[in-house]
């Protein structure tokens, strides 16, 4: 097959030039192309039939044991000046980075397929979709593309209407972890990965192209592309509320994006829009609407069971292909907290063993259409996407952030999501539970300066006076004995109900130095097991230690120099004045 758009062509014929692959195969999307690839990884030994009974269509994929989550270090932002990349993103000048990674793809798919992957993010037929191509040696990479985003023949059309589209190169190259780069070079709109197979990696229509690149070009268009889940509360009477929630990667966004409500909450509903990315845009009257622009989910699956997350959990009994998992004597997939069922099979093929570690990789995933998800809203498919009620962001704090608090405005909201800080996690390669600034939950993931990216941020207040009251929330306090404080999961619908009465203007607030925090009356605990002190500690701002954050964050923020906005600077400066006269 071939292109009528002559700069697609152009470029799939050089990138053949370069890579010397056997064949091109230009996907076109369709049930027999997915069944072909499923079939010929079966016979390669790169996919592994599950228990057909207990699982049916459902396939364990196992990576290298080197190549298990995104590796920021190994992710570069190659634009013409330093300073646009800023501190957040490791740089490489744009020229020196297509040497260093062209190098590695000379002859790299020798003997290979080379994949032609043409795809939308957002609905086809969306104002507010982008495209992108990606060209890959993984079949892996194909199927997975196919479930994650609007791939094939549909999108191909567009793009030859359109013309433009995020150019994006990958090949599982020799996975050698010294061989591996994954590099953006936003200002030409193309993506060059090599040497890694994982999902953040490798799908780069995900974080590369959904986030990185389009946080860029949004940048430039006047609107977001977010770390956020997209969900929809629905309450006895009928009425939705629309959140957009960032947290960092592993910090629950799945489980609260498809949240089942409690017992207590008979008549409530949750619906599902997206688990891990939106795109905001202001609609003609000022609105703030979202869509999401994948169309699958890319989900950690240690600690999915029927009482975390019962819809992913059922979700993933069907038509899904899994990644690192453990399997049972009879070749069910298992995970850590599956809370059913022993493992047989450690995640790396080998005979369980406790002393090996985890039986499944902590960052193993489910890869599944979001069309399975009981919870899935059919707006997710609406082209001109949701209105967005509230803005959420969070992080995994053991102590000092409280359960929820209000922003006071739109800048200090600003503020908030940038001071965001979480411990670390399996997604990433490094060390996990470390505390580190994750502003917006978008440290790996912003294509740019942060001090223009906030800047960007506050520049919405000029654009509307319709938008939505930002939040911070933290499900993961606890006492001094490392016990949780908070339930979580389901019972999170009470701390959302209490933010959706603040968007209503139904609910006071008591003002603190750091923002309006609920009454504890306010939030409802009925038929809930917790106590008055644990209320009172999860509700509680503690100037002392919420000095020694703000200088934590001042000392981040001064890492900006001087790019970082004034208007950032002076809602710094109010807080920090107004902890000093709570003393
Ligand atoms: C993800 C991540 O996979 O954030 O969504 O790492
Ligand atoms: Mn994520």
């Amino acid at each position: 097959m071939t292109s009528t758009l002559s700069a697609l062509q152009d470029w799939v014929d050089s990138v053949a030039k370069l890579t010397q692959p056997e064949d091109i195969h230009w996907c076109s999307g369709s049930d027999s192309e997915y069944k072909r690839l499923i079939n010929q990884m079966q016979r390669s030994g790169d996919l592994l039939e599950l228990n057909s009974d207990s699982y049916p269509h459902c396939f364990l994929h196992r990576s290298d044991p080197s190549d298990v989550a995104r590796v920021e270090h190994l992710t570069f932002v190659c634009t013409e000046n330093e300073s646009d990349a800023g501190p957040n993103n490791i740089w490489m000048q744009p020229e020196d980075a297509h040497r260093k990674i062209d190098g590695l793809f000379d002859g790299a798919m020798q003997g290979r397929t080379m994949y032609v992957i043409p795809y939308c993010m957002g609905p086809v037929d969306s104002p507010y979709a982008r495209l992108g191509v990606e060209i890959t040696d993984s079949p892996y990479v194909v199927v997975s593309m196919r479930i994650m985003t609007r791939m094939g023949d549909a999108a191909l059309k567009r793009i030859e209407h359109e013309g433009r589209f995020v150019k994006g190169l990958h090949s599982t190259g020799d996975l050698d972890p010294n061989r591996r780069f994954i590099m953006h070079f936003p200002e030409e709109l193309s993506i060059k990965s090599i040497g890694s197979g994982y999902g953040g990696n490798a799908l780069l229509g995900k974080k590369c192209h959904a986030l990185r690149i389009a946080s860029w070009q949004a940048r430039k268009e006047g609107w977001l592309a977010e770390h956020m889940l997209i969900v929809g509360i629905e309450n006895p009477e009928g009425q939705t509320h629309y959140l957009a929630c960032a947290f960092p990667s592993a910090c629950g966004k799945t489980n609260l994006a498809m949240l089942i409500p409690p017992k207590s909450h008979a008549g409530w509903k949750i619906w599902t829009l997206g688990d891990d990315i939106a795109w905001l845009h202001l609609d003609d009257q000022g609105m703030l609407r979202a869509i999401n622009p994948e169309a699958g989910y890319f989900g950690v699956v240690p600690g999915t069971n029927a009482k975390t997350n019962k819809n992913a959990f059922d979700m993933i009994t069907s038509d899904t292909i899994f990644t690192n998992v453990a399997t049972t004597s009879d070749n069910a997939p298992w995970w850590e907290d599956k809370k059913t069922g022993s493992p047989a099979i450690d995640w790396q093929g080998r005979a369980y063993d406790a002393s090996n570690g985890p039986a499944a990789h902590p960052n193993s995933r489910f890869t599944v259409s979001a069309k399975k998800n009981p919870s899935y809203s059919t707006l997710a498919e609406a082209p001109e996407g949701v209105p967005i009620s509230a803005l959420v962001f969070g992080g995994r704090r053991k102590e000092l952030a409280p359960l929820v608090y209000e922003a006071k405005s739109w800048r200090h909201g600003v503020l908030v999501g940038a001071g965001v800080a979480s411990e670390t996690t399996a997604a990433a390669v490094g060390a996990v539970g470390v505390v580190r600034r994750d502003p917006m939950a978008m440290k790996p993931f912003c294509g740019y300066n942060f001090a223009d990216y906030w800047a960007h941020w506050l520049s919405f207040a000029d654009k509307s006076d319709k938008l939505p009251k930002i939040f911070h929330v933290n499900w993961f306090r606890q006492d001094a004995n490392g016990n949780f404080l908070w339930p979580g999961f389901g019972e999170n619908l009470r701390v959302l109900r209490w933010i959706i009465d603040r968007c209503e203007n139904a609910v006071g607030a008591r003002e603190t130095p750091v923002g309006f925090l609920p009454e504890t009356r306010d939030i409802d605990t009925s038929d809930l097991d917790i106590s008055v002190e644990s209320m009172d500690a999860l509700l509680q701002v503690n100037i002392d230690q919420w000095k020694r954050e703000m200088d934590s964050i001042g000392e981040y923020l001064q890492s900006f120099g001087d790019r970082l906005p004034d208007a950032i600077k002076q809602e710094y400066r109010q807080v920090v004045e107004a902890l000093q006269k709570a003393e």
